[in-house]
């Protein structure tokens, strides 16, 4: 196991909840008298980025999309502003187990990598306060809406990873939370770990390495979906683990 690309949102941070809020505030600022509830939300997240999902309301609203698209990047513009608003100065805390098990795969020299279908502004909202002004040095590769155009479930954020870390997708470990995520990751041939949340838990997530409710924390475990199994925490040697078998499972 050479590298953890971690997906972003719904994965690094629990994120998919202020996004909504900031389309809503977006909607009322320009005007639209839409509002996004957390049940049409968690349908309209099957498109993968704002800006392809706000076109994709503009269809399912039956309005003229050749409205939609002059209007969708401005708008998408004032939402990315309000999120960011609202993540800035550390509003948003990292899932359980991510900060350990970054910190983990630093202290062993095993680089941590980005693939997600977010923009570089919303990155930079969300991780320049947990990990300082100079996040990006902490990320051996970076892949997000700013390099690739092409989003989840395509694999290109992931295959572009990998070009940039120099590795085979079988000896990364992906982590993501949606059936998006997987499929972009395993398309692009990484095992993967799902962590989900209340809008992707009903996703399917065939082909997963694991299927879990969130990393752990050694204060915060893992509660055991099986009888008698211990419930814990994922830490690198249970990567490690789990990795060994999936390249055995395959060979
Ligand atoms: C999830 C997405 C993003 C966010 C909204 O990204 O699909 O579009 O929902 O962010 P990830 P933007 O790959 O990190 O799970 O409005 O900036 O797209
Ligand atoms: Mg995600």
């Amino acid at each position: 196991m050479q590298a953890l690309i971690f997906d972003v949102d719904g994965t690094l941070a629990d994120t998919e909840t202020v996004h909504l809020q900031a389309f809503n505030a977006a909607f009322a600022e320009v005007g639209l008298d839409w509002f996004w509830d957390e049940a049409l939300y968690t349908r309209l997240l099957k498109v993968a980025g704002g800006k392809e999902r706000l076109l994709h309301y503009w269809h399912v609203a039956d309005l003229d999309e050749a409205d939609g698209a002059s209007v969708n990047d401005a708008v998408h513009a004032i939402k990315t502003r309000h999120y960011a608003a609202r993540v800035r100065d550390g509003g948003l805390p990292f899932r359980p187990g991510i900060a350990r098990l970054i910190a983990e795969a630093e202290a062993a020299a095993i680089p941590v990598a980005i693939a997600t279908t977010t923009t570089p502004a919303d990155l930079d909202a969300l991780l320049q306060t947990p990990f300082g002004p100079a996040w990006r040095t902490r990320f051996a590769a970076i892949c997000d809406a700013g390099t690739n155009h092409m989003k989840k479930p395509s694999p290109d954020v992931y295959l572009d990873v990998l070009r940039q870390l120099g590795l085979k997708s079988a000896d990364c470990i992906a982590f993501e939370d949606s059936a998006n995520g997987l499929r972009a990751a395993r398309a692009a041939g990484v095992p993967t770990v799902v962590t989900t949340t209340a809008y992707t838990s009903q996703d399917n997530f065939d082909g997963a390495l694991a299927v879990l409710p969130h990393l752990g924390e050694p204060h915060a475990l893992i509660p055991s979906s099986v009888p008698d199994e211990q419930p814990g925490w994922v830490d690198l040697a249970t990567l490690r683990h789990w990795h060994l078998h999936a390249l055995t499972e395959v060979a």
